[in-house]
């Protein structure tokens, strides 16, 4: 199903997967011998195992050897299928973690936090933590006679108040100590960085899969022009993202981001991502599974250390690979 974008023809890579497969059969084969040996049932090793974020530590370290036999075969370098636009099934709504049915979009703002001087860019903020995300659940529409001056719309307009950015000033005022520093871009940011188009194949853990035609901007091309500073000497390792409310989060490492085919979506079938698919922006990430796609990114953080998905935290794999 995979097709590589290198050299390799497919026989070098059955052949590959033979090999680390086998490595791997004899190593598992080993730890259960050696289990058998001291008297106790691979179960009993599971049982006593210390869970590491709710898994037993062998079926975690499974989890981690199947990554670095993602890694070792296809690393960054294959790409998933994409198909045409006549397989286009779009895509059913699943999971509803941290979205919120109601933000106001035009009070969506995508926060940045690790960047490289964020001070020289003008969408710097002391603390993005302050940024606002503003919901029609929690706006009370305003009676006809006390309908307030809102950026020239005076009273009698039909229309509600335009949502307005709480962008705290930076009047000079010192930031708090535990204030976040970083930048928070509109989408409107996001639209000057170049579109990508892609229809690829969604795959849920679940066991079903969908042909979506999604629209965005390469993660590549946002670090290309707000890249991140460097961390004990080297680039980032990990990013978090993550919903408004922190509801629900996902992290990766740099090489996944870095991808040709992960995108920071905001449009499914050539018009914008609908809320319940995680407007204004989602990932898509068809390499991994679609726990991974994290809908309605609020923030985005570059850090040296991994922290716990969502999902992983409940058992799931974090590498999350097909
Ligand atoms: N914020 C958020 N993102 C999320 C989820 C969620 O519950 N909340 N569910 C994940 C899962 S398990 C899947 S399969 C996909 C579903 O995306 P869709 O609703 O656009 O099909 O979103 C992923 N991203
Ligand atoms: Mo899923």
């Amino acid at each position: 199903m995979i097709e590589s974008s290198q050299s390799r023809t497919p026989e070098e890579l059955d052949e590959e997967v033979r090999r680390i497969l086998h490595a791997r059969t004899r190593r598992s084969f080993l730890i259960g011998g050696a289990a058998a040996l001291a008297g106790v049932g691979l179960y009993e090793v599971l049982y006593r195992a210390k869970a590491v974020n709710e898994l037993q530590w062998p079926l975690r370290e499974a989890h981690e050897a199947n990554r670095s036999l993602t890694n070792a075969l296809f690393g960054q370098r294959v790409l998933a299928p994409t198909y045409k636009a006549s397989e286009v099934t779009g895509l059913r709504i699943n999971g509803d973690f941290g979205i919120d049915t109601g933000l106001i979009e035009s009070s969506w703002g995508l926060q940045l936090v690790g960047l490289d001087r964020p001070q020289q860019y003008r969408q710097f903020m002391p603390d993005v933590d302050l940024w606002e995300y503003r919901s029609k659940d929690d706006y009370q529409a305003p009676t006809e006679s006390q309908e307030p001056d809102v950026k020239g719309k005076g009273p009698g307009s039909s229309k509600a108040p335009a949502a307005i950015p709480h962008m705290q000033e930076s009047t000079g005022v010192t930031a708090s100590a535990d204030a976040v520093p970083g930048i928070v871009l509109r989408l409107e940011d996001l639209k000057k960085l170049p579109y990508t188009e892609q229809i690829t194949q969604f795959k849920c853990v679940e066991g079903w899969s969908q042909i979506v035609r999604w629209g965005g901007v390469r993660f590549s091309d946002l670090l290309r022009a707000y890249p991140p500073a460097n961390i004990d000497g080297g680039p980032p390792k990990f990013v978090t993202m993550e919903t408004s409310n922190g509801e629900y989060n996902a992290s990766f490492d740099m090489p996944s981001l870095m991808h040709p085919q992960t995108l920071l979506c905001y449009s499914m079938d050539g018009v914008p991502l609908q809320i319940a698919h995680g407007a204004p922006v989602r990932l898509a990430m068809p390499l991994k599974y679609g726990y991974k796609q994290i809908k309605s990114i609020a923030s985005l953080t570059f850090s040296n250390v991994r922290t716990p998905d969502y999902w992983e935290k409940l058992g799931y794999d974090w590498y999350a690979g097909l």
